[in-house]
């Protein structure tokens, strides 16, 4: 079996209708493979894209057709217009992104963490925290999901993909996880690949151990793929990223991303900042445990971030 089969009875037909319609699982080196139904095509862009700088995603719904002008082989004709998309990773048509952290090993990143949660609730999809390797650490495990049990509306979820309790964590996982797309994303070496395939029952993607030297993760996954895991879920596993800069909200609406905010309009000043005005919501917040102390000492910091960064745009 070839680890690139979108389901595990793939037929692939000879040519598809002209106008098929289908979904981009994976993209490596320029060509793209469309599912359409259980049949895969590995197709080009039609040079139009290239020329309007667009550039095909995994996850994109896509035309295709045969390759008339090079006589062999299936050409991308049109992107359907795109519910959403990320940058890290580069997906389209996003439904939820799942979050995976290792409570050890590589090191939890948290800040990373928050920024990526804010560019996906800023993009209009749920997010599920899952927090791997609690075998290696289970006091730091149960630490972060303190910090974060109020900050996902798809739950936070203690697990260990290896191990005797992997099956049924991977269970829990595969339950959480909502119909549609789902990205797993996260830092190199915290499991992501290892979900994929507990999710897959069968290994559908190389899993890597992290480098000795740097302590970090291996990037042993370099690019992103779309896999069938059921039940009209589909999951993306995806490489990791150790930086995220590529998030763009003004300071004053920073609050609106962070779910411990939704609904609280108690402050005394009606553009309330939240970062250290007199009779501010924040402080109701955190004695009630609604809003964790690492989560607001990190958004603070993110806050005076965007502040920098908006005052360079209008110099
Ligand atoms: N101790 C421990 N190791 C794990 C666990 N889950 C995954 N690993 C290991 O962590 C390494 C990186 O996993 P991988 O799935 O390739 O990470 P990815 O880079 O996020 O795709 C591999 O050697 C896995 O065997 C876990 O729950 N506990
Ligand atoms: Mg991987
Ligand atoms: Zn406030």
């Amino acid at each position: 079996m070839t680890q690139n089969q979108i389901s595990d009875n793939v037929k692939v037909a000879a040519r598809p209708e002209s106008g098929a319609e289908g979904i981009i699982i994976r993209g490596i080196g320029g060509i793209y493979t469309v599912a359409c139904g259980t049949n895969l095509y590995d197709c080009r862009p039609r040079g139009i894209f290239r020329h309007e700088s667009v550039k095909p995603m995994v996850g994109d719904m896509v035309s295709l057709a045969p390759d008339r002008e090079n006589g062999s082989g299936f050409v991308i004709t049109e992107i359907k217009p795109r519910k959403n998309s990320l940058v890290r990773p580069s997906v389209a048509n996003v439904d939820c992104v799942l979050f995976i952290i290792a409570a050890a090993n590589p090191k939890p990143d948290l800040m990373l963490l928050d920024k990526l949660i804010l560019s996906v609730r800023q993009k209009n999809a749920g997010v599920i925290l899952v927090i791997n390797k609690s075998d290696i650490d289970g006091a730091a495990a149960e630490s972060i999901r303190k910090d974060y049990i109020n900050a996902v509306d798809g739950g936070v979820f203690i697990v260990s993909l290896e191990g005797k309790n992997a099956e049924k964590d991977a269970d829990m996982i595969k339950e959480a996880i909502p119909e549609g797309v789902t990205v797993l994303c996260g830092q190199s070496g915290v499991g992501k690949s290892t979900l994929t395939n507990r999710l897959l029952s069968r290994k559908a993607m190389i899993t890597g151990g992290l480098s000795a030297k740097t302590e970090r993760g291996r990037h042993t996954t370099r690019h992103s793929e779309l896999f069938d895991a059921g039940g009209g879920k589909y999951v993306i596993d995806s490489p990791g990223f150790s930086f995220f800069d590529a998030f763009d909200i003004a300071p004053k609406e920073l609050p609106d991303f962070y779910r411990e905010f939704d609904g609280r309009g108690l402050c005394r000043f009606q553009d309330c900042s939240h970062t250290g005005e007199p009779d501010c919501c924040v402080k109701e917040l955190l004695s009630e445990g609604l809003l964790s102390e690492g989560r607001y000492e990190r958004y603070k910091e993110i806050h005076k971030e965007l502040l920098a960064k908006e005052k360079n745009k209008y110099r």
